[in-house]
């Protein structure tokens, strides 16, 4: 008997939004993975020993090649074989920018408002920042959505995978105010990616082998 092909060992955090993003796309791209669920303040020597910087997800290739960003693990999972155009219909510039901006402006508004305990030298309160995550990126994912089911189009793609993790944490903080905001496109398309079967097998625990999803949980 052969020995089975190694495998990629991702390390992750179950409720990390930039860990969920990188497993959906694995699953998504029925990538073989095996998964270490680490704990933030607990991290394994071996993931450290491969990327000090210490931020999950971290996704160890059978080469020894570490890839240490979520977005560049996304980009892998796809790499070369991308039959539902998941990757490519997430490269638009529209696309690229609200991910820019999920990223970059509305994380660090989300933080603030989100953990306001880890900033005691802001000046602003949490609703400005509450108010801010909403203008930069739910009012232009509002307009999109208005027009398109997913940010791909009538089909799904990376741009989505990538975003709407964050916006479940948002939506996750006071769902009484979330609840009377007046954005139905834009939950629609949460409340679709919450009770889809990648979201499922993404956070059922896949360790420590994942499992893999039936093609019909891979279509969304
Ligand atoms: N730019 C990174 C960010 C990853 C990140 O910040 N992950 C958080 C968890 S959600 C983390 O690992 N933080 C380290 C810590 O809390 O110690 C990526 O896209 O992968």
């Amino acid at each position: 008997m052969t020995d089975p092909a190694p495998r990629p060992l991702l390390y992750s955090y179950r409720r990390c939004p930039y860990a969920m993003r990188a497993r959906m796309a694995l699953l998504q791209a029925g990538r073989p993975f095996d998964v270490v669920e680490i704990g933030l303040r607990d991290k394994p020597a071996a993931m450290l020993a491969i990327s000090p910087k210490g931020t999950v997800p971290v996704l160890q290739l059978p080469d020894g090649q570490v890839l240490e960003e979520s977005w560049d693990i996304m980009r892998w999972a796809w790499a070369g074989h991308d039959p539902d155009g998941w990757w490519s219909r997430g490269q638009t510039e529209d696309n690229l920018a609200l991910v820019r901006v999920n990223d970059g402006e509305f994380k660090r508004h989300l933080d603030r408002y989100k953990y306001p305990d880890r900033y005691p030298s802001e000046l602003l309160p949490r609703e400005a920042h509450r108010s801010a995550a909403v203008s930069c990126l739910l009012v232009p994912l509002e307009a999109r959505l208005q027009r398109q089911p997913y940010l791909g189009g009538v089909n799904p793609c990376a741009s989505d995978l990538a975003i709407f993790p964050f916006v479940r944490q948002l939506a996750g903080v006071e769902p009484a105010w979330f609840a009377e905001l007046q954005m139905p496109a834009l939950k629609a398309w949460l409340q679709g990616w919450l009770a889809s079967g990648l979201f499922a097998v993404c956070m059922t625990k896949l360790v420590p082998h994942a499992k893999q999803p039936s093609p019909a949980e891979r279509r969304t």
